[in-house]
């Protein structure tokens, strides 16, 4: 098994229309060999981020493992809003890694909720006492539960740009006042629902990303929301091991703690200040992380891989 080509693959019947970080974008070609307008293949690799690069390494079934979770939880939320999956029957060579979505108009909001106080949300809040304009008690530290889910929305900015902390008089002013209180509610529900599920299966989901789309509804009804690409998956969430949790200080990564220790020692020879590439991991160093995805999958769905 090749655990270092990071490029996204040549799909016959599809065009490529754009790559992340992790995961890449297609679009089907239809019987006249044009690219379809409206359906997408998302498809999940098995790369990695690490402080900001993508490794040279791959971590063998991340990829099929994030999709599953994904297709997992949407079903949790079935109750509450639609999803964008129109089918998982795609190309053998991203079998398992891949869904047919349908193409929505996407929210031009990052919408972030947060369970607890972490990263740019704990910097914040120690400037301002409040993260987002949401005023927060006094007293919370690094890695405190909040009292309640709340929204947290940024700017998307270009790749490789920084996402800027948005209040929510500057989301109603983006995409209307109806849309931005539901945008907020939804957000908000899908973490905490999350973190119910979760608890019991001993992961902690300190904050999420939550992408939707728009679909137009008849006239003189409001616009749906649809919870479109990945969800409550560890490249879209901070878990932490509900085993290992100790607010006060900062938590270990549940899937990427190998990877960034390793990076940072001296037995990787690798400086992050250089703006140099990371070296590739060591065998060892994959393995480890490749089962902290399994271990979460399993833990969650309660399945075997
Ligand atoms: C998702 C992304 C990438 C994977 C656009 N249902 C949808 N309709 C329209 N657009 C999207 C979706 Cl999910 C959409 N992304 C993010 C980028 C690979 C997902 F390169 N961008």
């Amino acid at each position: 098994m090749s655990t270092h080509d990071t490029t996204a693959p040549q799909l016959p019947g599809y065009a490529h229309v754009y790559s992340g970080k992790v995961r890449d974008l297609y679009a089907p070609l239809g019987p006249d060999g044009e690219p379809s307008s409206d359906e997408l293949l998302l498809v999940a690799s098995d790369r990695i981020s690490a402080y900001d690069h993508v490794l040279s390494s791959v971590i063998p079934d991340k990829g099929v493992l994030l999709t599953q979770m994904s297709l997992w939880w949407f079903d949790r939320f079935a109750d509450l809003l639609p999803h964008h999956v129109v089918s998982t029957d795609v190309p053998e060579a991203v079998a398992g890694r891949a869904v047919l979505v349908r193409r929505l108009r996407m929210v031009p909001v990052e919408c972030i909720g947060r369970a607890y106080l972490t990263g740019s949300g704990l910097a914040e809040y120690r400037e301002s006492g409040s993260v987002c304009g949401v005023p927060l008690p006094a007293g919370l530290g690094e890695a405190s539960r909040l009292p309640e889910a709340i929204f947290t929305p940024t700017t998307k900015a270009p790749l490789g740009e920084h996402d800027q902390p948005m209040t929510f008089a500057q989301v109603e002013a983006e995409v209307g006042e109806s849309l931005a209180a539901r945008l907020r509610a939804l957000t908000t529900a899908v973490l905490a629902r999350g973190n119910e599920i979760a608890a019991d299966r001993g992961i902690l989901i300190a904050d999420t990303k939550v992408e939707f789309g728009i679909e137009d509804a008849p006239a003189g009804e409001e616009p749906r929301l649809v919870l479109a690409d990945e969800v409550l998956t560890p490249d879209s969430s901070r878990f932490w091991r509900a085993d290992d949790y100790e607010p006060g200080r900062p938590q270990t990564s549940y899937d990427k703690q190998y990877v960034r220790d390793w990076l940072t020692s001296p037995e990787s020879g690798w400086d992050r200040n250089s703006g140099a590439a990371p070296p590739p991991l060591p065998q060892e160093v994959i393995a480890a992380t490749r089962a902290t995805y399994v271990a979460a999958y399993e833990a969650l769905t309660g399945r075997t891989f």
